[in-house]
């Protein structure tokens, strides 16, 4: 077994249908409390809650999504990232989604979701290719089932849509997983692939992982809704709230949206309620509009402590085996940290060239300008004269 062996499933987890979530849950469900503890009826009682040894599993999931988000937020800071995106915090959202794909699934990531990418089995180096600078996104989309990581929020909604419905119409069973952020449920394209996904009754899960922040609106201001997964409702979508720091609850929740929209049953939207722990990405000082109050509050409710205690308290988690996976994770990052300390060769006219079949005059002289700049093929070696310096920022 590997950290990343996610995709087996439960041997000797209690199997229960399906059943029809509903939209006016208030608390969201959750398994364990913030100590770690069973809460009692804090799921419905045909959940299926995994066996010891998947949890196990899980739970090296999440310490190995911990610990690639950690070595790419050192990466960032050491130049060998440009950008990094971190998910601190919201790794049990991460894990539960990735586990709850079948092979040949759809994911359709956000920037936020580099590990969800790692735990599906994408190599980090090709993952974090975007991140690194360049044009394209690292990694064969058809091969990993696995859509670039999208930037422009929500408009991967109406895309994770469009491939359930092919899959459907196909007589393939495949389902489309829809990763969103709080603040990307205020977009258009977001309300659109809800009620695109209702009509058509689409092999979709879309995910919103509310982390309480988009970038510095909090979610007051970002809506007046008292729960993201009362917006199912206007659609005619089950939707259902969950603790996103609770991977058993997770796993329960994301199990029977699957199974959902694999049986034709159509989509769900669910609503994962987390926290993310560091700032939006390096560019940004979360310092400026919250409180470290607050911070410590979700501390306090970290998704790896909390399922570490009830694993430690029913006997399936001990010192050697944390050891285990200690040795595992640092070796992972050692590997990183080599793979990225290698510098990337690309060639800026790459970037000109895939935008359109035919290159564009604008496009031209922007290639003309960086070459300039760069001093290079067809350049003068001065960054000015072409003319066009307005044009390549616009
Ligand atoms: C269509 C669009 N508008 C604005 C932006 C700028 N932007 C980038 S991230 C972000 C915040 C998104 O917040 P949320 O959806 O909660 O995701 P999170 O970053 O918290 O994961 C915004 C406004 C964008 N990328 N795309
Ligand atoms: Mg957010």
């Amino acid at each position: 077994m590997t950290l990343l062996d996610l995709s087996a499933h439960p041997e000797g987890a209690a199997h229960h249908p399906a059943s029809e979530p509903s939209a006016w849950d208030s608390q969201p469900l959750r398994y364990l409390d913030e100590h770690g503890a069973p809460v009692e009826g804090g799921l419905r009682p045909d959940a299926r809650i995994l066996a010891p040894d998947a949890l196990l599993r899980g739970y090296r999931a999440l310490r190995f999504a911990r610990a690639f988000d950690t070595e790419a937020t050192n990466l960032v800071m050491q130049g060998r990232l440009a950008v990094y995106p971190s998910c601190r915090g919201q790794e049990a959202c991460e894990v539960a989604a990735v586990h709850a794909l079948a092979e040949q699934d759809w994911m359709l990531p956000t920037y936020r979701d580099s590990a969800a990418l790692v735990l599906r089995g994408i190599p980090a180096v090709e993952a974090l290719t975007l991140l690194r600078g360049s044009w394209h996104c690292g990694y064969d989309p058809k091969q990993w089932r696995t859509m670039p990581q999208c930037t422009p929020l929500a408009t991967q909604g109406p895309h994770a849509v469009g491939l359930g419905l092919a899959a459907k119409l196909a007589g393939d069973p495949s389902v489309a997983l829809c990763f969103f952020g709080d603040g990307a449920t205020s977009e258009g394209d977001f309300h659109e692939a809800c009620n695109s996904a209702a009509v058509y009754q689409a092999p979709v899960v879309f995910l919103v992982q509310n982390n309480q922040y988009a970038i510095s609106v909090p979610l007051h201001k970002q809506t007046h809704a008292t729960q993201l997964s009362d917006k199912a409702i206007g659609y005619g979508l089950p939707g259902v709230r969950v603790d996103g720091n609770d991977l058993v609850a997770l796993n329960a929740v994301l199990a029977q949206a699957f199974d959902k929209a694999r049986n034709g049953g159509g989509p769900t939207l669910i609503e994962a309620v987390t926290y993310r722990m560091q700032a939006h990405t390096n560019a940004d000082d979360a310092a400026r509009y919250r409180q470290s109050s607050e911070v410590e509050y979700w501390k306090q409710r970290d998704p790896i402590d909390r399922l570490a205690k009830y694993l430690t308290a029913i006997g399936a988690l001990d010192a050697s085996i944390e050891a285990e996976i200690d040795e595992e994770c640092a070796a992972y990052c050692e590997q990183m940290r080599a793979q990225f300390a290698e510098e990337p060769e690309y060639h800026p006219d790459e970037m000109f060239e895939h935008v359109y079949a035919q290159m564009t005059p604008q496009l031209e002289r922007q290639r003309a300008m960086v070459r300039a700049e760069q001093g290079g093929a067809g350049g003068n070696g001065s960054a000015h004269g072409t003319g066009n310096e307005g044009e390549a920022g616009r």
